[in-house]
């Protein structure tokens, strides 16, 4: 069993630096295509030996440190009774938008075993298949608000900051309601064999620090509180989300996801006494393999003073990646960290 992965997020001593990827079961793999080639995303989603299969790709085609559990952020969305669709090339599609309170008394929160088995079957059966650890994971309730509020994915946010300016006690409900989801799809997880869980907020960045504070960040605390009693990392990554670093370690969250835009070493000195998972900007994955290997090499020399780093990109991985590309970065990783 390799847990190098699980003492960094502790901050204890390892013998090389763990490595996984956001994205790293997805498009850019062939072999990923392959089995999404006769299905659909969500059929995928809900078949527990397909998760499995994906899953494990990146473990044995790219030596990962670390899986992430096959699945999606908006699946539990699903579950609470909104109606989600995946059109190839679009991303996701709610048909029935969450706009007013009508809607949102629509919305359940669902009984997680019950209404995702095939999430929690995924698991059980990835615990017996795995030498690394399994991350599980959900999206934060901000993130997971905006596609509801929007109907899908946005660029300018405007229905979800409408809503939170003109109608808080609307928004604030809806966040609750899903915070309440969300805990128990992470409860379950961890009761099915999670061995840590992240909670992505994708969409955090666009919020100024001050609305961060009253909108987003309570619903965070709160499932990071219902999740103490598992004794598990839990890892809460912000993306864009520089000017938010303070807030975020405040979470409670053991590790500390950090996109590319921060140099890591300025970002571990505002961390403190905490593990960081992070940096470097996916699109570097491109560089030639000299350039590249250099590039880790500062980033692990600029995250020296870590309480635990795990290297991973600053985002999720680009779905035209090349994997040899990938593979040059883990295996770099390994190399050079153990050296130092
Ligand atoms: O066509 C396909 O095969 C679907 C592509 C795909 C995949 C592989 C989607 C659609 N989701 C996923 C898997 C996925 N999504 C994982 C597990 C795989 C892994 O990490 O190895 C995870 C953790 C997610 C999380 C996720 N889904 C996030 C948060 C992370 C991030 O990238 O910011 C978000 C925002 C989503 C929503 C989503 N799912 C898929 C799409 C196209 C989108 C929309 C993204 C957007 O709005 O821009």
């Amino acid at each position: 069993m390799n847990d190098t992965f699980l003492k960094a997020c502790r901050g204890e001593k390892t013998d090389y630096t763990p490595i996984w990827m956001m994205r790293q079961a997805g498009r850019y793999l062939p072999e990923y295509q392959k089995v999404r080639g006769n299905i659909t995303f969500l059929e995928l989603c809900k078949n527990p030996e397909l998760c499995v299969e994906v899953t494990l790709q990146p473990i044995d085609i790219l030596n990962m440190d670390a899986a992430i559990l096959f699945s999606d952020i908006l699946i539990p969305m699903e579950a609470m009774g909104a109606p989600l669709e995946f059109h190839d090339g679009q991303g996701p599609v709610f048909r029935e938008v969450v706009r007013d309170q009508a809607a949102l008394n629509r919305l359940i929160v669902p009984d997680a075993d019950e209404s995702m088995p095939f999430v929690m079957e995924t698991i059980r059966l990835l615990r017996k298949e795995l030498k690394v650890p399994l991350i599980g994971f959900a999206g934060a309730p901000f993130t997971c608000a905006t596609y509801l509020i929007e109907g899908g994915s946005s660029k300018v946010f405007w229905e979800t900051k409408k809503m939170m300016f003109t109608a808080p006690e609307l928004f604030h409900g809806l966040m609750d309601k899903i915070t309440r989801a969300t805990i128990g799809y992470l409860q379950a997880q961890a009761r099915a064999g999670a061995q840590a869980l992240q909670l992505f907020d994708s969409w955090a960045g666009v919020l100024a620090p001050c609305d961060f504070e009253e909108f987003a960040l309570p619903y965070v605390k709160r499932i990071i509180a219902a999740l103490q009693q598992f004794d598990i990392p839990l890892i809460y990554f912000a993306n864009n989300g520089a000017t938010l670093l303070e807030l975020s370690v405040s979470s409670g969250a053991d590790v500390i996801g950090l996109d590319w835009r921060l140099n890591i070493g300025d970002a571990i000195a505002r961390v403190g006494n905490k593990a960081v998972q992070g940096n470097l900007d996916p699109f570097s994955l491109l560089l030639p393999e000299e350039k590249l290997r250099a590039r880790i090499a500062s980033l692990l020399d600029d995250a020296k003073d870590a309480k635990g780093h795990i290297f991973n990109l600053g985002h999720g991985i680009h779905q035209f990646t090349p994997p040899e590309q990938a593979k040059i970065a883990v295996d770099a990783v390994h190399e050079l960290s153990r050296k130092r």
